[in-house]
């Protein structure tokens, strides 16, 4: 057997999110989240490739009083609320040594401001994380997924309100505290840095309701800085063992030519990308973002005592999540091509999935290298992987080579990069069991090794098939990343 490059307590595994897998939004106690109101468009409808946000009160309130059962896949996700046992069976049977999963806020806390929390939420995660320990498998747990409690976007505009910062400290502590014998690692905030591009989804915004846009935005990521170094703190603190991580959507931005307006140009969107996690991993603003503040008009608000526990509660890990790579024109009249939540020029070196993201593998290698060499600190991809159509042949198998040649590709540029020094803990493919799309909010869009019987509009069996990607994943675990 070939020998493997991979430390030997690597984590491979699987990552999801709750508003996306579990389902049964309005069972055991459970509250409305953010997404519960993302409404399903289908494609020929669509004004925007990204369909995630609400912007005011008026919008909410129309969907809040539309019928329920209908067009809002993620309350219905993949039953995963019901069905966890057979599926982490199956994530066992493929080896898995983490499974990455996030805890609904709501289920916990259903309004988010009160004290007490709902017995029943936190029962089906003790549960869940049981059924996972019987594996030997250790859960990856994030504590906010795009997962705000509504309540707290109806009656304090979200993350602007800095009482915020208590409910979810209080939040953090109180899962802390009971899962403490269960969970070792932990994530604060999915993919932080969407919070500027996508104010209702990661920060709880009703841009309608506020008059400078910007400003709101970057004084709830405050917030949210803060509330991050407060969770890292008590983890710290209630479970000395654990190791806590932010979370970026990570961009790698090339440049589209030589041309040093290309390469600032280029330069300038990287460390916009990388302000969040010079934050919460450095423990400081960078000069580059306060002089950004100063030019555009906004002023953050701080606490005294924020900018020391912004300081001394850094993260212990940087988990990304990693899809594709972008290319940056100094020339801002150019055409701008899609991406998930960025924007560029085109690339002709790479091909592109059925949704125009880009596929980068060794842009992979070049983000951990990089990430490496500013941090200093172990990195994790808790996503990576390819969204993609399936189809069920006759005989019932999915053939998803398409999906293998992906990952294949990744982990292969992982392994080189870890064999250049890097030091990474993990790898947690995107949507091991398949579940609706953050995005989109379609079903079809497929990432996982197990299919899930469902359409975009909630008919099937919710019946759980191995793909042809299953075995193929299962054998890399087995040797450690060697055989690919
Ligand atoms: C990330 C999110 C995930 C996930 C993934 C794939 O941004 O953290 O929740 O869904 O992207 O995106 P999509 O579902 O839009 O294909």
């Amino acid at each position: 057997m070939t020998e493997s490059v991979f430390p030997k307590d690597f984590l491979w595994g699987g990552a999801t999110a709750a508003n996306q897998v579990e389902g049964a939004y309005n069972e055991g106690g459970k509250g409305l989240s953010i997404f519960d109101m993302i409404s399903f468009i289908p494609k020929e409808e669509r004004t925007k490739d990204i369909e995630m946000g609400v912007s005011s009160r008026k919008e909410l309130d129309t969907l809040l009083a539309q019928d329920t059962s209908g067009n809002f896949p993620k309350r219905r996700g993949v039953d995963f609320y019901h069905r966890y046992k057979e599926d982490i069976a199956l994530f066992a049977e493929m080896g898995f040594k983490t499974f990455r999963l996030s805890i609904s806020w709501p289920r916990i806390f259903p309004n988010g401001d009160e004290t007490e929390p709902n017995e029943e939420g936190l029962k089906f995660y003790d549960n869940v994380f049981d059924e996972l320990l019987k594996y030997g498998i250790e859960p990856l747990v994030t504590l906010s997924h795009y997962e705000i409690p509504l309540n707290l976007v109806q009656k304090y505009n979200g993350w602007i309100d800095r009482r915020v910062v208590d409910f979810f400290t209080n939040y953090a502590k109180t899962v802390f505290n009971r899962y403490k014998d269960k969970v070792k690692y932990w994530l604060t905030f999915n993919e932080i840095n969407v919070s500027t591009m996508e104010p209702y989804i990661g920060s709880g915004i009703l841009v309608d309701e506020v008059e400078h846009v910007e400003q709101a935005v970057y004084q709830a990521l405050h917030h949210q800085f803060v509330a991050s170094a407060r969770a890292v703190k008590a983890c710290h603190e209630i479970i000395p063992e654990a190791q806590i991580g932010c979370m970026l959507a990570r961009m790698e931005v090339y440049p589209e030519t030589p041309n040093p307006d290309d390469v600032l140009e280029a330069l300038t969107q990287e460390q916009k990308n990388l302000f969040f996690t010079d934050v919460q991993v450095r423990g400081y603003y960078p000069s580059f973002m306060l002089n950004y503040f100063k030019d555009n008009g906004i002023h953050i608000e701080m606490q005294p005592g924020d900018e020391e526990i912004l300081a001394q509660h850094t993260v212990d890990f940087l988990s990304f999540s990693y899809y594709m790579t972008m290319v940056a024109s100094g020339d801002a009249e150019r055409v701008k091509e899609k991406g998930n939540f960025f924007t560029g020029v085109p690339n002709p070196y790479l091909k592109a999935s059925d949704w125009g993201w880009k596929i980068d593998p060794k842009g992979l290698r070049i983000t951990l290298k990089k990430l490496y060499d500013r941090y200093q600190v172990p990195l994790f991809i808790v996503e990576n992987g390819l969204g993609a159509y399936d189809t069920v042949e006759e005989d019932g198998s999915i053939i998803d080579d398409y999906r293998i040649d992906y990952l294949r590709a990744h982990i292969k540029e992982m392994g080189e990069a870890i064999k250049e020094g890097v030091d990474v803990m993990g790898y947690t493919s995107w949507g091991c069991i398949d579940l609706i799309s953050a995005s989109t909010s379609e079903m079809s869009k497929r990432y996982g090794f197990i299919y899930v019987d469902q359409d975009d509009y909630g008919n099937g069996t919710l019946e759980r098939k191995k793909k042809k990607s299953f075995d193929w994943y299962k054998h890399v675990i087995a040797t450690n990343g060697a055989e690919l």
